[in-house]
């Protein structure tokens, strides 16, 4: 099975993440890797430091002239910060030593406390090295080897943002292709709708003036993807639960969503649901819509993908206001003060990019199987044949 762990904090030296159970023999670069996490830096209202991370990549292991070898890859991702000035060094020191600096005016909304309560910790930057999302950058590198693995098979995974505060996409708005996706990540906040894209700069403009912070929604889709990933027989096999699994886990995402969930428990059984009809023209079963984003019964149907993830604003505000409590003296405060961004709606859309991609390959590895990249496409060029006349 495909599965990657992730290893740093923030401002420490490094991010590692070791991604196993990929076949030998996909194609794959540094620089292919280093243009995912290009993408995931960009976004109009991200703080200071994207200016000077600039994501650079070792690959340690798994990879041998330009292609994998089935072994772990592993892949080293240095934190520009650590090297640039000796800022970050005592604090982070790994040697044994205190900090003359303990954050104690815990925020709201962050893993602050509840983490110091649970780890037995007086310091919350115990807690926030790790929990920021600063990891993601660790992901989307694994997630680049899942999407050039999915490309063997025809698949695409791409995002698009539909809300930023309170300004949304038109939803009558055609969404975007994969040949698209360049023309959103050249929009300042990742977003398809030009007149909606505004709206949203204006609204992180108003909210960077205050100080405050900005949330929104993504949506991911899926291209190409076969029927039948996932399975109805047990709960942890349904490919909706753990894409949604997938995409909670990111930090500060709050809500997820498959198709037009939350919309669809509103409505009458009689138009709740994507007409299913024979397609003379490609000889498949098709749906009408994508009320269900693509997966019926906890497996995909072989319709577009539809993920959508909603992200709370940031806890962390430039004119910190939120009530909160001095865990060292008990008494009432204002959350502390650190850096950050006004809101990191587009790059997040990138990270669910990459944790639906994650999912689906490793779906789509548990279906089709195979040491090398070609066997893997063998097995599922077979499958899909097996399509043809609509199946038994
Ligand atoms: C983050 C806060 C900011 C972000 C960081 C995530 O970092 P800092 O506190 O060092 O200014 O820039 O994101 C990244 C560094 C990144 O590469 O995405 C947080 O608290 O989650």
């Amino acid at each position: 099975m495909l599965r990657f762990l992730t290893a740093g904090e923030s401002h420490g030296q490094a991010l590692v993440v070791i991604v196993e159970g990929l076949p030998a023999g996909l194609h794959i670069t540094l620089e292919e890797i280093q243009a995912e996490m290009g993408r995931r830096r960009l976004g109009y209202g991200r703080g200071p430091r994207q200016r000077f991370e600039v994501d650079e990549l070792a690959l340690i292991g798994g990879v041998r002239h330009g292609r994998t070898l089935g072994s772990p890859v592993a892949i080293e991702i240095k934190n520009t910060e650590w090297f640039r000035s000796d800022k970050w060094h005592a604090e982070m020191d790994p040697a044994p030593g205190a900090t003359a600096a303990a954050l104690t005016q815990v925020r709201p909304g962050h893993a602050d406390l509840a983490g110091m309560q649970k780890y037995g910790f007086t310091d919350a930057r115990d807690v926030l090295e790790r929990a920021s999302a600063r990891e993601t950058a660790a992901r989307v590198a694994a997630g680049a080897l899942a999407k050039a693995l999915l490309r063997t098979i025809d698949i695409e995974i791409i995002s698009h943002v539909i809300q930023m505060g309170a300004a949304r996409v038109d939803p009558e708005t055609a969404r975007p292709t994969p040949d698209e996706l360049d023309r959103v990540d050249e929009n300042p906040v990742r977003c398809f709708d030009i007149a909606a894209a505004d709206a949203m700069v204006a609204a992180i403009k108003d909210a960077a003036k205050e100080g405050d912070s900005l949330g929104g929604v993504v949506e991911v889709l899926g291209f190409g993807i076969p029927v039948g990933l996932g399975s109805h027989v047990h709960w942890d096999r349904k490919i909706d639960a753990l894409l949604t699994q997938a995409v909670m886990s990111i930090q500060a995402v709050k809500g997820v969503e498959i198709g037009d969930g939350f919309d669809v428990a509103g409505r009458l059984g009689s138009v709740a649901h994507d007409a299913i009809h024979w397609d003379t023209e490609t000889e498949r079963y098709r749906r009408r819509s994508t009320l269900a984003g693509g997966t019926e019964g906890g497996m995909t149907t072989g319709e577009l993908l539809v993920v959508r993830a909603a992200m709370k604003p940031l806890a962390t505000l430039n004119r910190p206001t939120l009530e909160t409590v001095d865990t060292a003296t008990k008494e009432s405060a204002v959350s502390f003060k650190e850096r950050t961004d006004v809101t990191a709606v587009p790059a997040m859309g990138v990270v669910a990019e990459t944790m639906v991609a994650l999912v689906v390959a490793a779906e789509a590895q548990r279906k089709f199987g195979g040491d090398s990249v070609a066997e893997f496409q063998r097995n599922a060029s077979n499958f899909e044949a097996t399509l043809i006349d609509g199946g038994r």
